[in-house]
């Protein structure tokens, strides 16, 4: 089994993990499971020339940032540039002068300290829209091992992508790469709109994509979760809610995508239009911070505290506060209970890669009993979970209306659309999704062995007799230049 060389922005401090999200749970887990190492920031800011020592803790391995790149690649380009214009927020990107550069040069800098650590037949996997030049600068470097990339985060519309003033650098970067995976079909749908109106490449009969003389696949891999991770907890009993009050919970990095001022104002709107349920609802809401240095942050901390602030004022009474805002973190181990505590899981997202508070929230339900998920169409979970109740929520008086369906939804209907979300969660588990990207990766680079390698290689699989040489087996070409059919969609 090769080597996984697994790079992000992050990578997770163990002794922090009862404050991780999923993501950093599940590479984790590939770092606990298989020979691998996983290279990237370690989160602490240094002088600049003490930023040039990678420190190694077996497979993990990290480097600081310098004030400046911080600043500029973290902070700027990837967070002011890349994530507001992928999530549709064109309107609050910053281009500002230097970002760019400083983005490609901490991109040059770790494919540098990387490259020393790598072996021949290591496949690197790249996490994420902070590392898109990762290939191509490692690649100037003499790296010919595979690499694939896979983005959490939506890929925008063509023109959306197109008005970054980079964007066809950015193009040539990810066409660096052998594999790219992205969370949707929707997503695969905008890339390939961009591929042939933005950079007017194609796409070959067997669904690759050729742009600037390379041949890349491109295939959605819809992230999932550790679904036993959730299933474990009983119900939480230590939050104050009004006696008796149906919990409505929703958890959400304090970010302008999650939809946060939205949720406030259909729940505020919900106790105007049906009265009869003031003291019988209240609305959870955790949002942890996140990149608050960045203004959109604080401008967004800023209406969500008055919005929760004039509802509370509005409705609330001596022994009742609709809105209970928290803006801290929640112990990993805590959610799950919480999740199981409230009738209603709302997820509304403007915009979202995938989100995994969605599959979280239903793989907590008692089955016997199950809350409501209500969820945003623009989150890319929608495209896998039908059978939640599935909102815009830009229409504030619609998703108010659906908080009432959510709440008097029969045991029956409740226990019937669970059935279906968690059947379609724990198919595609957190694992499903390694493997599947691994796979799809390790195939490819089979593809360029020789007839005997490939005939050799399938033996050893097959004699391993583990259930993934099978699928893996099947991905493989049978001989160098055909091609295997990766998921176009
Ligand atoms: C990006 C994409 C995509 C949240 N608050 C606390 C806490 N969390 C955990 C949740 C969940 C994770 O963080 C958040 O994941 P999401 O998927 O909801 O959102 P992003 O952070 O924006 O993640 C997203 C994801 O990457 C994976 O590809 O789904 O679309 O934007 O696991 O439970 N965890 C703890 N305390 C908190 O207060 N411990």
């Amino acid at each position: 089994m090769s080597r996984v060389i697994l790079v992000s922005n992050r990578v997770l401090d163990l002794r922090k993990a009862s404050q991780a999200g999923g993501v950093a749970v599940a590479l984790a887990d590939i770092v606990r499971t298989r020979p691998s190492l996983w290279f990237g920031w370690s989160g602490e800011i240094k002088p600049a020339e003490d930023c040039s020592t990678v420190s190694r803790e077996g497979r993990i391995a990290t480097v600081p940032l310098s004030l400046s790149e911080h600043d500029r690649y973290y902070l700027g380009y990837a967070n002011s540039v890349l994530w507001p214009v992928f999530h549709g927020r064109l309107d609050i990107a910053h281009f500002e002068a230097g970002y760019f550069e400083q983005y490609l040069g901490v991109n040059r800098r770790l494919a540098a300290l990387l490259q020393p650590m790598l072996k021949p037949d290591d496949i690197i996997w790249v996490h994420d829209y902070h590392l898109i030049p990762m290939a191509a600068e490692l690649k100037k470097l003499g790296v010919t091992n595979r690499i694939g990339f896979y983005l959490h985060i939506p890929f925008p519309p063509w023109q959306m992508f197109s008005a970054i003033p980079e964007h066809e650098h950015l193009a040539r970067c990810l066409a660096d790469y052998d594999l790219v995976g992205l969370q949707t079909k929707a997503d695969i749908a905008n890339l390939i709109d961009y591929v042939l109106n933005g950079v007017f490449g194609n796409v070959t009969p067997q669904g690759r994509v050729r742009i600037f003389d390379r041949l890349l696949t491109v295939a959605s891999f819809p992230i999932g979760i550790d679904v036993a991770d959730f299933t474990k907890g009983g119900r939480e009993t230590g939050l104050a809610q009004g006696r008796g009050a149906s919990r409505i919970i929703g958890v959400d990095r304090l970010d302008y995508t999650k939809g946060l001022p939205q949720k406030f104002k259909a729940f505020g709107q919900f106790l105007e239009k049906f009265p009869q349920y003031r003291r019988q609802v209240v609305l959870t809401q955790i949002a942890p911070p996140t990149r608050s240095s960045v203004d959109a942050y604080t401008d967004i901390r800023q209406q969500l505290e008055s919005l929760a602030g004039s509802i509370n004022g509005q409705f609330g009474e001596l022994d009742w506060v609709p809105i209970h805002y928290i803006h801290r973190s929640t112990a990993r181990r805590r959610l799950a209970a919480i999740y199981r505590s409230s009738r209603i899981g709302m997820v509304t997202p403007l915009r979202d890669g995938m989100n995994l508070v969605a599959k979280e929230y239903i793989a907590a339900q008692d089955p016997e009993d199950p809350g409501v998920l209500v969820l945003s169409r623009f989150a890319g979970a929608a495209e896998e979970l039908h059978s939640a109740l599935i909102v815009n929520p830009y229409d504030i008086g619609a998703t108010a209306d659906v908080i009432r369906t959510a709440l008097e939804m029969s045991l029956d209907e409740r226990r019937e659309r669970y059935a279906a979300l968690i059947e379609t969660i724990e198919k595609n588990d957190i694992t499903a999704w390694c493997r599947s990207f691994l796979a799809a990766l390790e195939s490819l680079a089979e593809r360029d062995k020789s007839p005997e390698e490939i005939a050799l290689a399938l033996e050893k699989l097959r004699g391993a007799g583990k259930p993934r040489a099978k699928a893996r087996a099947s991905n493989v070409a049978p001989g160098p230049k055909v091609e295997s059919s990766p998921r176009i969609n």
